[in-house]
């Protein structure tokens, strides 16, 4: 046998880790203290993918008893995804203040003059702990020069994010980060302990093939959003390009459509009349991330990225992915709207 094939196949190139992509593009993409927040973003999601690795072992999945801000059960594995994200965060050096879906207040960080801001969903799509099956940590990151003060400090829209990003405890763990110029994702290699760059520079697919909407919401929603759905169902009479796929988990969601060519919709309904999903933990980083992909996003007549939240908690109708899947509920909501309903 050649020995130079066998022992490529045996050694593969090492591949870039998470800490060497971005040491090699500090001052580029990176100044000193992004590095180094982004650094230790990636320690706390190695923390968390180990505990989500061990939720049924340990006992995890079980809820507290307690209701969180949102009005929800608050799972155990939550609180500790929160309180690793904010211990860990914290002890950065670069952040002065953290919001978290999973705290009423936000938090401010001793310290530093200015330096980050960090609005995160700790574990985004809990309900799917304890079925094993995909749910993630989703943030976006803002620059504050002078100390926030108070909650309206940081009421700023998505638009002022510098960067943004999720992890995905699933099959695999992996780390998407994004700035405005471009989006990479990074695999966690269990043996080595080391995000590895997997898929540099990822773009939407041009062509739409995937809707992920909860439809046994259908009877709540607007007519219009009725209406566009059965015109996507059109496109199949012929033949089967659209299918639906939903887990249930908005981040594992967004990560499938981004990868196979989807849109992922959640409207206004009747039981949420402000919508589902959190404006600045949820909605604002995936939609950041989705136009530096090449995709698009809207609440229905723009982009959430332009709204100016109210309050930490706000809640919005939101729709992201592929862009001809986000411009077809804009034309169907433009015209409901402008006909007065
Ligand atoms: P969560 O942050 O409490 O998990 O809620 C958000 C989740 C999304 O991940 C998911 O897409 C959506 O809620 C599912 O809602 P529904 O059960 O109404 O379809
Ligand atoms: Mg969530």
């Amino acid at each position: 046998m050649d020995n130079s094939t066998s022992r490529s196949s045996l050694h593969e190139p090492p591949r870039t880790t998470l800490t060497q992509h971005i040491l090699s593009q500090r001052g580029l993409r990176f100044n000193e203290r992004l590095a180094s927040l982004l650094t230790q973003i990636g320690v706390a999601a190695k923390m968390i993918s180990s505990q989500v690795r061990r939720a049924g072992i340990i006992e995890v999945w079980g809820e507290t008893g307690d209701v969180n801000v949102q009005g929800e059960d608050v799972q155990k594995l939550d609180m500790i995804a929160n309180e690793t994200f904010v211990q860990v965060l914290k002890r950065s050096g670069c952040v002065v203040a953290l919001a978290s879906e999973e705290e009423e207040d936000w938090i401010s960080v001793e310290g530093e003059e200015n330096g980050y801001f960090v609005a995160f969903d700790p574990l985004d799509g809990s309900s799917n702990i304890e079925v094993s099956t995909s749910i993630g940590t989703i943030f976006g990151i803002y620059y504050c020069s002078t100390r926030p003060k108070t909650e309206a400090d940081l009421l700023r829209p998505g638009r002022e994010m510098v960067g943004a990003g999720y992890v995905i405890y699933g099959s695999s763990t992996v780390f998407v980060y994004a700035d405005a110029t471009r989006v990479d994702c990074f695999t966690l290699d269990p043996t080595y302990g080391e995000f590895l760059l997997s898929r540099p520079q990822l773009t939407f697919p041009a062509a739409l093939t995937t809707i992920s909407v909860n439809e046994y919401n259908q009877p709540y929603w607007p007519q219009w959003m009725c209406q566009a759905i059965d015109r996507l169902k059109e496109r199949n009479r012929d033949k089967r390009v659209l299918t639906g796929r939903h887990i249930g988990s908005l981040v594992a969601d967004f990560h499938r459509n981004l990868i196979k060519g989807g849109v992922y919709y959640y409207p206004v309904d009747r039981n949420n009349k402000r919508g589902k999903l959190r404006l600045i933990y949820e909605c604002n980083p995936l939609a950041f991330i989705a136009r530096a992909a090449g995709g698009l996003d809207t609440w229905g007549a723009g982009s959430v990225l332009d709204l100016t939240p109210d309050e930490l908690h706000q809640r919005t109708g939101f729709y992201v992915g592929v862009r001809d899947g986000v411009e077809l509920i804009e034309r169907y909501f433009n015209e409901e709207t402008s006909n007065g309903e």
